[in-house]
């Protein structure tokens, strides 16, 4: 293992503080117009190495079990593997692969035992890993190189951050890896039955009180019409009530419309960063979410609802009328079993000033490694590029050669195949961007296709317009006409706030103690909920949660967030 000196963490945020402010190195990477004469990469045009003579990269990623492969094709030899070989002069070798579940661990081992391959996949979540490796001059350093190789698809991508994405991959001011961001427009939303609300001739919802009045009538006004008293108010996951960005089934937007943010690290006006599921606010909205379980607002069974699918069942059967999750969360059992559902999503509930809540995703979903030891760190990340613009389906003479080999279109029959894998890059605001041209095309009858707009998104807009005009109604069809029509069209609401966490990685400590503070945090949103304990048992929760290492958690990213 090469050894440089170890970095200390405050080093490294320094770093990291440089990509915030546009001042580092991370504006130019982002910056697709200052690309100079370069190997042309997009996919479509064969580059050749000067000697034209092979480069061999091996490579890791996560695994598909689950995805059946057409004959002959494997993840470490089928027909992708094979077309960049022919194309591009590069024999990419799988070095190992490991399932979603069992990624990091195996990545462990990998660097225990050295060898790393070339070009390796890390998970968001695996942040502490990435940075040891960074420190340890274990990653090849792509500053010089990263605007000369990658792919003009991925710069512009880059560029829709806004040097966002370049912030958790450079260290001491030195892009380390590539970054596939977290789009944005996942946040969660509050999910509700139109027709309900048209039954009971009711409103849609804006405030808490506006929402409680919802819930109620949904409870207790039979608005369903069946004249049996047999509905559901709001829909509650009991094995997590609370969680991150993009979390189905929560309670987030309760919190956040009480400017509350359980589960991130925020900063107050002062400047000081604390951990907001210990904040004052927290307690206003458990004292409204007791109350609301005891009306009978909240699903009653929902504590013990904790099978996998259970939660799901009670809105998808139809006896519930709400939920919080984002623009893409909606079921298709909801449609298969009631095919005359109306569903709508809305920015619920706002805060006191009319704001719409929530925080951004971590800046990093996963980011794709080169190893020190790779013999060239530049043609690796052209192979990205590539790699990227087949995945994508940007040249039409590859598109023909996957389809006649069976790999399928779809997200995973690619993934399993593909040396990325699993990283995915897109534009922040893709889900936006394509909401509005799937909205263009439905209330207009055409659109105008944005840059970079792929076959999938196309698909989008073709299925949700098929369901619009009731050409094509299927279940997929009913989700893309939800997901990008009905939903994504709110993304573009004025009262929407998007708000920073201070900080959103592990520290030193994390891997001890989270488990148990986790734990313990969920324990009390379920005991105060369902009246099991007071309200007041907030604060022996927060003395808790700092007694068995909170507190030193709250200094450790104090100091990494400097
Ligand atoms: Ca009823």
């Amino acid at each position: 293992m090469k050894k440089r000196n170890l970095v200390k963490i405050g080093a490294i945020v320094t770093g990291v503080s440089l990509a915030v402010c546009g001042c580092g190195s991370a504006e130019s990477a982002g910056n697709a117009g200052q690309s100079e004469s370069q190997t042309q990469t997009a996919a479509g045009e064969t580059t050749e190495n000067s000697n034209g003579e092979m480069t061999t990269f091996t490579f890791s990623k996560i695994s598909y079990p689950s995805v059946t492969l057409a004959e002959g094709q494997t993840p470490d030899d089928n027909a992708v593997l094979d077309y960049l070989r022919d194309n591009y002069q590069v024999d990419m070798k799988l070095a190992w692969q490991a399932e979603a579940s069992e990624y990091n661990n195996k990545l462990s081992l990998n660097i225990a035992s050295g060898g790393l391959p070339d070009i390796f996949y890390l998970k968001g979540d695996d942040y502490r890993t990435f940075v040891q490796l960074a420190q340890n001059g274990m990653l090849a350093d792509l500053t010089d190189i990263y605007e000369d190789n990658i792919s003009d698809t991925i710069k512009n991508i880059d560029a829709s951050y806004g040097g966002r994405n370049f912030e958790p991959v450079t260290v001491d001011g030195r892009i380390m890896a590539v970054p596939a961001g977290n789009l944005d427009g996942q946040q969660d939303v509050l999910w509700l039955r139109k027709d309900w609300l048209d039954n009971l001739g009711l409103e849609v919802p804006k405030t808490v009180e506006d929402l409680e009045k919802v819930l109620t009538a949904f409870v207790y006004d039979d608005p369903d019409g069946n004249g049996i008293d047999d509905t559901i108010g709001l829909t509650v996951d009991a094995t997590k009530p609370v969680g991150l960005y993009n979390h189905a089934f929560g309670l987030e937007p309760i919190f956040y419309s009480f400017n509350a943010y359980p589960s991130y690290w925020m900063k107050n006006d002062q400047g000081e960063i604390y951990y907001g599921s210990t904040a004052p606010e927290m307690k206003e909205a458990l004292a409204l979410l007791q109350d609301w379980y005891k009306k009978g607002l909240i699903d009653k069974q929902f504590a013990t609802r904790i099978g996998s699918g259970e939660t799901e069942a009670v809105f998808t059967s139809g006896q519930s009328g709400a939920y919080f999750g984002a623009v893409h969360a909606n079921y298709v059992d909801a449609f298969t079993n009631n095919p005359d559902i109306e569903l709508i999503a809305v920015n619920a509930p706002l805060d006191g000033s009319g704001k719409y809540n929530y925080v951004l995703p971590s800046p990093t979903a996963s980011m794709l490694c080169i190893s020190s030891e790779c013999s060239d760190p530049a043609k690796a990340l052209q192979i990205i590029g590539i790699g990227n613009d087949l995945y994508r389906g940007f040249d039409e003479k590859a598109n023909k050669i996957f389809e006649e080999a069976g790999i399928a279109p779809s997200s995973n029959g690619r993934r399993a195949v593909f040396p990325q894998g699993a990283a995915t890059f897109d534009y922040y605001n893709i889900i936006e961007k394509l909401g509005k041209a799937v909205k263009e095309q439905i209330d207009t009858g055409s659109y105008t296709e944005y840059d970079g707009i792929t076959q999938y998104d196309k698909d989008q807009v073709d299925l949700a317009a098929g369901f619009a005009d009731g050409s094509n109604r299927t279940e997929v069809s009913w989700k893309a006409y939800v997901y990008r029509y009905v939903a994504s069209e709110i993304l573009s609401d004025p009262a929407i706030n998007p708000l920073e966490a201070a900080y959103y990685y592990a520290t030193e400590s994390s891997a001890s103690i989270q488990s148990e503070l986790d734990t313990l945090e969920q324990e009390m949103y379920l005991s105060i909920i369902i009246g099991e304990k007071d309200v007041d048992y907030f604060d022996e929760f927060v003395e808790k949660w700092n007694d068995i290492g909170g507190s030193t958690l709250l200094e450790e990213v104090k100091e990494a967030a400097k």
